[in-house]
């Protein structure tokens, strides 16, 4: 049957005015949008309930109300206790009667919306901060919340760093609410997301399928951005790793050494930024998996200046278009095998695949040495223009720890991103923190990147490798969650 909008489980986020109840939602839901779920360090921000709801394949399972919070629960408590007219303790239908009563006449507004959802069936998480000592006013709270009789989740959302009144709060929180767990908005992470939401689970039975679903479709949807992120990360390693960086220089600038100088040290810069543009593809392809808007990427150029660069030197033929390139290789034909590694100015795709197509005619060709001759003509009878010069190529870095380096960055990425809670609103950048991953890994977990890297670093990555590289990366990614 499908699900109206009423008998959607709803749960209330309720508690003191800043006690950091949109934060803890803001964690659990991953928005770290203030647009969209404000974060305030001025109380009374939130006015208004705020509906949010919990979708996936395109439909509402569960839902949470923000809610402003309590304001007066002192005076609430007593003006509800005065609302029950029988000895008996006041209940649902008091609490209908107060909402009725003070929701026109705005005394008690805070309190009116914050019950309301609970008086239409939701059950309620009550956000505390066990570091602030247990004043009455508390008590205030949890009694009116233990008179609706609605399922109660206390939850201890730790913004200080006072243990002195942790053990009276978990005693007396214990005789009003159902169930009492640890949440904390700005530390929580996936683990801990999925623990709050299986304790609604305790708390209201009647709703577990639709809270067993959320808790499938969440482990899925985590599963599948791991899975994303491997790719996204042995992609930017295959990238940088068998990157090579090439220009033409004349027989005349060749001949003069500063020139040649200056034109090296030119490419190497474009290589390392060419680079850093993988490795902020890679960021920003991690940190939209995770839903992160407000940490951007470093844009300077990473410090890998001091790796010493391959290079060469090839003759080459220039002054070519890229037709009459592909043409007078297809029309030459022979020879060949040699890789298509030379700048021409930027192969497009189709080019590319044209030769491939073309095979080691073309790629002879461009890569100078066995050069075919360029006495003929082609159909319309296009003219090749000669012009010798040399190609000038850097490459990936002498060092093998070169590879290691943009796995370990790209793993330290990888952690801090899954650790950040989306409570937090600071703006921040990516940065390598300085830890080591790699150097941390089993000798086992090394050798398929060892083996594959040596692949990569020959300029032909071992396709045949990938499969075992991806599960050994996934592997990893996976442990790097467990840890955090
Ligand atoms: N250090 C720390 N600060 C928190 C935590 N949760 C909330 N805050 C801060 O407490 C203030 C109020 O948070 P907010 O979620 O808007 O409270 P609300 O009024 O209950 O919704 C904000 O400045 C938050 O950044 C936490 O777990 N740790
Ligand atoms: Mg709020």
């Amino acid at each position: 049957m499908e699900q109206t909008n009423n008998s959607i489980p709803t749960f209330a986020v309720v508690g003191k005015v800043n006690a950091g109840k949109s934060s803890v939602l803001a964690t659990l839901l991953e928005v770290d949008d203030d647009q969209v779920l404000r974060i305030s360090s001025t109380p009374g921000e939130t006015t208004e309930c705020k509906d949010y709801p919990v979708e996936f394949d395109k439909k509402e399972w569960i839902r949470f109300v923000d809610t402003p919070g309590f304001s007066r629960p002192i005076e609430a408590m007593h003006a509800i206790k005065e609302l029950e007219t029988t000895e008996e303790k006041p209940n649902f239908k008091t609490l209908q009667r107060f909402v009725e009563k003070y929701h026109r006449s705005g005394e008690f507004e805070d309190e009116c919306r914050l019950l309301s959802p609970m008086l239409t069936g939701s059950g309620l998480l009550y956000v505390i901060d066990p570091s602030k000592p247990l004043r009455d006013a508390f008590v205030a709270e949890m009694e009116i919340l233990r008179w609706t009789g609605q399922p109660r989740l206390a939850l201890l959302n730790k913004k200080g760093d006072s243990e002195e009144f942790l053990e009276d709060w978990k005693k007396t929180l214990g005789s009003y609410f159902n169930l009492v767990r640890t949440f904390n908005a700005h530390t929580a992470k996936y683990d801990e997301r999925v623990r709050l939401i299986r304790s609604l689970l305790e708390i209201d039975e009647g709703n577990g399928k639709a809270i067993e679903t959320v808790l499938n479709f969440l482990e899925m949807e985590w599963g599948q951005r791991r899975e994303e992120s491997t790719e996204a990360i042995i992609t930017f390693l295959e990238k940088a790793l068998t990157h090579r960086e090439t220009c033409s220089i004349t027989e005349r600038d060749m001949s003069i050494d500063s020139r040649k100088e200056r034109k090296l040290k030119e490419l190497e810069e474009t290589y390392f930024k060419k680079i850093t543009s993988f490795e902020e593809k890679m960021q920003k392809q991690l940190l939209k998996l995770y839903r992160h808007h407000l940490v951007t990427v470093e844009q300077s150029p990473i410090n890998y200046e001091s790796l010493d660069l391959l290079s060469d030197e090839t003759w080459q033929k220039w002054g070519l278009n890229r037709t009459q390139l592909a043409m007078a290789g297809a029309a030459t034909g022979g020879a060949g095998g040699l890789m298509v590694d030379i700048g021409t100015g930027g192969l497009t795709h189709g080019f590319g695949t044209l030769i491939g197509a073309l095979g080691g005619a073309a790629a002879a060709f461009l890569k100078g040495g066995d050069l075919p001759d360029f006495g003929f003509s082609i159909g319309g009878g296009l003219k090749m223009e000669e012009a010798d010069g040399t190609a000038l190529s850097v490459g990936p870095p002498k060092s093998d720890n070169f590879a290691w380096i943009l796995l370990d960055t790209s793993l330290n990425y990888y952690a801090q991103i899954i650790s950040r809670a989306h409570a937090k609103r600071e703006k921040d950048t990516l940065t390598h923190d300085g830890s080591s991953i790699t150097r941390g890994l089993q000798q086992s977990q090394r050798k398929p990147f060892a083996r594959w890297f040596a692949s990569c670093a020959s300029g032909n990555p071992d396709r045949g490798m990938e499969p075992e590289v991806f599960q050994a990366l996934q592997e990893i990614l996976g442990n790097l969650e467990e840890k955090n």
